[in-house]
């Protein structure tokens, strides 16, 4: 397809100004701008003659219901992090989109009907409820969300009323039954491919992640009139904890560990601070190192709090297991790929992505394309217009394949050294 007949990088451009500043893009879920992404691509999709809606979770789900049997679902998310790049997720959902448009454009007629999904909340970003969208599209059970508060103290229920969502009908965007596999494009979000000149990626397996949110509280008191030895300084135990946690993914082979954001209380200079709460992120992309670190966290946390006798309270506010991708479905992105003659390798994904939900449900399998410095979660996040296009490629023909034929099933070999499932 000549690029200049290419749709995506019209698309890029008119979805990031979609809270987006010309700069970054900040479009979280449950806020005017998220529906009003939402709104733009239900558009998008019935122009292109599909059935389109936004569900009761907030996902944009479009369908092009032809021939028989389950869907063959590609997609990604529209959502962001705080001043967020254009492309994480975003690019996803528009090589998705740009697909349809190459299979409408070409005549294509689907054996077994294609659905694209745009899913809420992939970051959780305002209320750690990670994934929120395609958990409810795979029907897990999210009522212990509902009391969920973010930095203002409106509730998770409260937010959603405000754009016309109700908490109760989340249970109506389950549609996994209809669905036999999942693809999903993404960009890296590390240097990996730029440094080893690859074109593309097949995505071998998704990190294991949790979030937690750690409070610390001492005691607050007088700056200047405590004695240095009698404080119970909640910032001093923050402050350990961060490099002792940084300390421990450094020496573990394959994790990471992440402290985003410290609050501290009361916040005055001359007030020794009486608490802290730290919200933080360990990952690893096997279970046994993944199951290591977040022990070690615990230990960590006990320990400073103890150094500094404070009380000390762990919540996990979001997890994913390590997943790995579906073998027969990553296979015919190898032979799409094989047969580009691009630059294509196996890659494991640092980042978390909604495949690791739905691979827990059907045969799921993503695809990369390259990200400029490997710099991502950042105003400064890009893929170039002929790094994009072998993406969508690749996607338009595995798509066409899996819905002229029987889905590719394999035993998935199981990360945390399980039974294959
Ligand atoms: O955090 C992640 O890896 C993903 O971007 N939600
Ligand atoms: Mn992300
Ligand atoms: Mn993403």
């Amino acid at each position: 397809v000549p690029m200049s007949t290419s749709k995506l990088d019209e698309w890029v451009d008119e979805l990031s100004r979609i809270g987006g500043d010309g700069r970054a893009v900040n479009r979280f879920a449950w806020t005017p701008h998220q529906i009003q992404a939402c709104d733009w691509l239900v558009r998008q999709l019935q122009e292109l003659g599909l059935e389109a809606e936004v569900d009761s979770a907030g996902n944009v789900v479009g369908r092009w219901q032809s021939g028989e049997g389950k869907a063959v679902l590609i997609g990604s998310h529209l959502d962001t992090v705080p001043d967020g790049g254009r492309f994480d997720g975003a690019l996803g959902v528009l090589s998705a989109l740009e697909t349809v448009r190459r299979l409408k454009e070409d005549g294509f007629e689907p054996g077994r009907p294609l659905w694209l999904a745009a899913f809420n909340d992939e970051e959780g970003t305002r209320f750690g409820t990670s994934m929120f969208g395609s958990e409810a599209f795979v029907g897990t059970d999210l009522s212990h969300l509902e009391d969920r508060v973010d930095r203002d103290g409106t509730t998770l229920s409260e937010a959603m009323k405000s754009c016309g969502f109700d908490f109760d009908t989340i249970p109506r965007a389950c549609r996994i039954e209809h669905i036999g596999c999942y693809l999903e494009l993404h960009i890296e979000q590390g240097p990996r491919m730029q440094d080893r000149n690859l074109d593309l990626a097949v995505v071998s397996g998704i990190v294991g992640l949790r979030g937690y949110r750690v409070t610390l509280e001492g005691q607050t008191n007088h700056a200047g009139t405590t004695p240095m030895r009698q404080r119970r300084d909640a910032l001093v135990g923050a402050s350990q904890v961060v490099l002792a946690l940084r300390q421990a993914a450094l020496t573990a082979a394959d994790v990471t560990a992440n402290v985003g954001r410290i609050q501290v209380e009361p916040g005055g200079t001359n007030v020794v601070p009486g608490k802290a709460v730290l919200h933080l992120d360990v990952r690893a992309s096997a279970g046994p190192q993944f199951r290591q670190i977040t022990s070690k966290l615990e230990d960590i946390v006990h320990e400073a709090a103890r150094a500094e006798g404070l009380t000390a309270d762990i919540a996990v506010i979001y997890a994913h297991e390590p997943t790995a991708m579906d073998e027969g479905l990553s296979s015919v992105l190898r032979e799409e790929m094989e047969r580009s003659a691009l630059a294509w390798e196996d890659l494991a994904s640092g980042a978390g992505h909604d495949a690791q939900v739905l691979a827990k449900h059907v045969p799921s399998a993503m695809l990369f394309v390259p990200s400029r410095d490997g710099i991502s979660h950042a105003p400064a996040e890009y893929t170039t217009p002929e790094q994009r296009e072998p993406g969508v490629k690749i996607l338009t023909e595995v798509v066409r394949r899996l819905c002229s034929s029987d889905i590719p099933r394999a035993r998935r070999s199981d990360p945390n050294g399980g039974e294959a499932v």
